[in-house]
């Protein structure tokens, strides 16, 4: 099916449409896994569903799937494309949705030019692909791929306290299918790049290979609360300074590696949190990241010397909970081909990269042959209201989903 392409005012229509869902008073857009807007945009989502003539299942996670199985093509393997519609706080409007909306494009665009696939098409957006409020990220295209026992995903508590299970039966999208209920002949993730290496390079497409492995912790710092005035500083046992010091450990480690390796601490709070009181207690969250697997170890590893270190300099007491953790990924060689050779169709440049992020592909592809596809994020912009991603490209990497998608559907 060559020189067809999607309708570009129907998908950057919808995508703007799904942006104003969600949004809080002060305008920030958060859809927190299984929140009441999550709700409002998936209800949305579920409608362009079946507008699209599509059977909509939802499975025990919430994932939500969009099938369309044409006569013939009953029993056999469908090829999934999707992505996720949840988001961070104070998200941008292109995350997870870009893909979930082109695989809806992508499908209606085939439906309605008369393309009849050898096989189903199916668009999916798994639940809590972010990870804010429930804990690991990609919980949902995890549990559906095996990674996680879906009672244990349920039973969840986040970080406001609630358990999983009860807010996906609150909002209505507790489904009847089982994790696992399809399984995909191929996968394949459209996504903005969330970095700026695309940008940089002036490249309209990227052909995804692999992409990095990732280790979530929780730490909590014990120490004594007193009074920020009267405690001499060498009677402190202050959470707050030792937490300070993880921090700049882990950013000096990871600068002076010259490698891959990032660390992130994005979440911090403390107890009492007066201004006049020593911390007692600090808690907050470790990401490291690195695309090889020996490497990131040896990264925990000096996280865990570290911090024992600090406790008995600083004498306080130190915990740490795994929140997860995912080796490296490699996907699939030959998908991967076929994207690069669809850029070339359209005289695209395009090139392969590892991805930074973390996505439901690397879960997918533990039981179908997965791949993704990036455009770029203007200045590498990601997880902030500022994430754009011009037109063009949207476009470009919706029509390079299209054409990989009917050529993987053509075949026995
Ligand atoms: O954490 C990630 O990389 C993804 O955005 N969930
Ligand atoms: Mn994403
Ligand atoms: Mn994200």
């Amino acid at each position: 099916m060559n020189n067809l392409s999607i309708n570009n005012a129907r998908l950057l229509g919808r995508l703007r449409e799904l942006g104003t869902i969600g949004r809080h008073a002060d305008g920030r857009l958060i859809r927190l896994a299984a929140s009441d807007t999550d709700k409002e945009g998936r209800d949305r989502l579920a409608a362009w569903i079946e507008d699209a003539g599509l059977e909509l299942a939802i499975d025990r996670i919430g994932n939500m799937f969009g099938i369309w199985a044409p006569d013939g093509t009953a029993g056999r393997a469908p090829l999934m494309l999707g992505s996720h519609i949840d988001t961070v706080i104070d998200a941008g409007i292109y995350d997870g949705c870009y893909g979930v909306l082109s695989g809806l494009e992508v499908i209606e665009t085939l439906k309605q030019a008369g393309f009849v696939p050898a096989r189903p098409i199916v668009v999916a957006a798994f639940t809590n692909e972010e990870g804010v409020r429930y804990a690991p990220d990609m919980m949902g295209s995890l549990v559906y791929a095996g990674g996680l026992d879906i009672d244990a995903a349920l039973a969840t508590v986040g970080t406001d306290g609630s358990p999983l299970g009860d807010e996906l039966d609150r909002i209505g999208y507790a489904g009847d299918k089982e994790p696992g209920f399809l399984t995909p002949h191929a996968y394949i993730e459209l996504h903005i790049e969330q970095g700026p290496v695309l940008e940089r390079e002036g490249i309209p497409l990227g052909a995804v290979e692999n992409l990095q492995g990732i280790s979530w912790q929780k730490v909590t710092i014990e120490g004594d609360a007193n009074h920020a005035g009267t405690t001499p500083i060498f009677m402190r046992r202050d959470a707050g300074h030792a937490a300070a010091r993880v921090i700049t450990f882990l950013r000096e480690r990871a600068k002076a590696s010259n490698t891959p390796t990032v660390a992130t601490v994005g979440c911090m709070e403390f107890q009492p949190n007066a201004i006049n009181v020593i911390p007692s207690k600090a808690i907050f969250t470790v990401d490291l990241r690195d695309p090889d697997e020996i490497r990131l170890k040896q990264e925990e590893a000096a996280l865990a010397r570290f911090l024992e270190t600090l406790a008995a300099e600083e004498d306080v007491t130190i915990a740490v909970e795994r929140l997860a953790r995912f080796e490296p990924v490699t996907f699939d060689e030959r998908i991967v081909a076929e994207i690069e050779t669809a850029a070339k169709a359209r005289a695209l440049p395009c090139r392969r990269m590892t991805s930074g992020a973390g996505h439901d592909a690397q879960m997918i592809a533990r039981i179908a042959p997965s791949a993704m596809i990036f455009v770029p994020s203007q200045g590498g912009i990601s997880h902030n209201p500022r994430e754009f991603t011009a037109d063009d490209d949207i476009v470009a990497g919706a029509n390079i989903l299209l054409d990989v998608a009917s050529r993987l559907t053509q075949e026995e």
